[in-house]
């Protein structure tokens, strides 16, 4: 008993079936049928599968009379195979077919992961033993000797187990047959012998295996003599015993059950709190691993891309409209301006919609988009907001101020953009006398159609209080939106990171990071725009907000014109 409890995971599945059968622990396997019966055979902390005949017809719903083909059997065990990596002996009925059919079987289980295989000595094809069991032919002992060396001389990894099942007690030859049997199947070279019963007491399995007296591994099947202590196959020296058919056995229960609940009461409510949730079933499929992949493998790739709304804040000046819910959520030509943005994110493919709500978050609708709250919106600003969404900047990520409407093409080539970072700056906008300097931008060159076709990059930005640069006229005002690429993720959060050391962190707005990454050395594009926007400050904004998104419709309606601009 010193042998250690459990091979670990990284011995291979074939050493660690064989390590079972040798043994001298009573070790249990459980019976699988599926990819999620298997897994669930692993999780409740089984070591090694059953991979039997009669439950796998069962879940193909037909009978364990050979009627699904050997090859579905190994199609099958591969979705098992992949769903755990526990060893799984295969119930391979009769080898369906003569010595050859073992050696091809045999060959294709080991290229499939499958740590052995069972082959009882009936005739092919069988009928499960509980079936008229006394009416079944057996094999020829000799013939089925040839079987067990054939599949033991076709093996390629050492490791590789053959169980040797005996039928003869099933079929009603005796104990004196069966160990005559057993005896001769072992020195054909199985590396273990199964011994069936179908008899609700122990007794006869208890006899063959005194009489057995440790030749090898014994193996059991307790389906009709369930009610045995444990104990009593501890102490008979059982080598492995196989619970047979209790997850499809428990699977069909639980299916007559529910369906006819759901099918008698027309409703859900009944069992919704009785059953699996679905993420229960998304778990057991493993989809958090393939949404990790699909950040490394696909963002790169498919342009996966994501959007940041900053939507935190109440709305200076709009507090008559705002005691119930946040700027974003006021309602503009029919519909929060918050829904705008959205299905302009939409149109560009743009659905992984991260909206960073604060003052009033409960009242923002979350459909189409995850929320996420900034909890010191009070006192903090745009950064400490976009610091709340840092885990969510997917593949190329829009970042907006919530408070948008804007013609559709803006935002198409801002996406388009092919630099790190990109922003768009209206050129028609440009400081009233006195006006405070927020937003302001500040660009390699001014806005002229002679440039087409050639970069502008972005020098600095007014931040909030700071006043415009008198010695210097900006070219016009940033508008609230930037474009990262994926590759300049990482950039743009190490240098937000590096922002958040700074005390005044809280009080920092967007245009201190655009400010900090030119800072850093990083090209900011530029691209123009000659109106063709909204933001909404003040009631006024908001008024004229809703002439400019219904002006979005057909052609022809007002506020098109080109000449719209906003926060002035
Ligand atoms: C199986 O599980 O398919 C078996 C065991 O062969 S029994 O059904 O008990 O024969
Ligand atoms: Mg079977």
């Amino acid at each position: 008993m010193n042998a250690p409890e459990q091979l670990p995971v990284g011995f291979s599945r074939s050493m660690r079936l064989r390590e079972m059968l040798q043994s001298n622990r009573l070790e249990f396997l459980m019976e699988a049928h599926n990819g999620m019966s298997a897994r669930i055979a692993k999780e409740a902390g089984f070591k090694a599968i059953w991979g039997s005949g009669l439950s796998i017809s069962a879940q193909f719903g037909v009978r364990d009379n050979n009627e699904a083909s050997w090859t579905q059997v190994v199609d099958n065990l591969e979705f098992m195979a992949d769903a755990s990596d526990l060893p799984i002996l295969l119930d391979g009925d009769t080898g369906y077919g003569n010595f050859n059919n073992v050696r091809r079987l045999v060959k294709k289980l080991e290229q499939r992961g499958i740590a052995g295989v069972c082959i009882e000595d009936k005739q092919f094809p069988k009928t499960n033993s509980f079936i008229n069991g006394e009416a079944q032919p057996l094999a020829d002992m000799d013939e089925f000797c040839g079987k067990i060396k054939a599949g033991k001389d076709s093996q390629s990894d050492p490791n590789f187990s053959i169980v040797a099942r005996v039928e003869a007690l099933i079929a009603g030859w005796g104990m004196e047959e069966a160990l005559k049997r057993a005896e001769a199947y072992r020195q054909a070279g199985a590396d273990a012998i199964l011994i069936h019963s179908k008899l609700s007491k122990p007794d006869e399995i208890l006899t063959f295996a005194r009489e057995w007296a440790g030749r090898g591994p014994l193996v059991i099947v307790p389906t009709k003599y369930y009610s045995t202590p444990t104990d009593a196959f501890r102490q008979a020296g059982i080598s492995c015993v196989i619970w047979a058919n209790h997850l499809i056995r428990g699977a069909v229960s639980a299916m007559q059950a529910i369906a006819k609940e759901i099918h008698d009461s027309e409703t859900l409510v009944n069992v919704e709190d009785r059953i699996a949730s679905v993420n229960e079933i998304f778990r057991l499929q493993d989809a958090d691993e393939y949404s990790a992949a699909e950040n490394i493998y696909l963002s790169a790739a498919n342009e996966k891309r994501s959007a940041v709304v900053l939507a935190a804040s109440r709305g200076a000046g709009l507090e008559a409209l705002t005691e119930e819910r946040p700027k974003v959520m006021l309602p503009v030509a029919g519909k929060p301006l918050l829904r705008h943005l959205v299905e302009a994110f939409k149109k560009e493919s743009i659905n992984d919609i991260t909206v960073v709500g604060g003052y009033r978050a409960d009242a923002i609708d979350k459909g189409g988009i995850r929320l996420v709250v900034n909890e010191q919106h009070a006192s903090t600003g745009e950064l400490a907001s976009l610091a709340c969404a840092a885990a969510h900047l997917n593949g190329d990520t829009v970042i907006s101020y919530g408070d948008l409407l804007f013609r559709s093409y803006i935002l198409r080539d801002l996406v388009d953009s092919d630099s790190d970072f990109c922003v768009v700056v209206d050129s028609s906008q440009t400081p009233q006398a006195g006006e405070a300097g927020t937003d302001f931008a500040y660009c390699s060159t001014a806005d002229d159609r002679a440039l087409f076709g050639q970069k502008v990059w972005l020098e600095s930005v007014a931040g909030a209080g700071q006043g415009i640069d008198t010695g210097r006229a900006p070219q016009g005002r940033w508008m609230g939106l930037i474009n990262v690429r994926a590759g300049a993720r990482e950039r743009l959060l190490a240098t937000l990171a590096e922002l958040q050391k700074r005390p005044d962190f809280g009080k920092l707005d967007m245009a201190a990071l655009l400010n900090a990454l030119i800072a850093a050395g990083e090209k900011v594009e530029v691209q123009y725009v000659h109106g063709h926007w909204r933001g909404v400050n003040d009631l006024d904004d908001f008024r004229r907000a809703g002439d400019f998104a219904h002006g979005q419709s057909p052609i022809g309606s007002e506020g098109i014109d080109g000449t719209e601009t906003a926060r002035d």
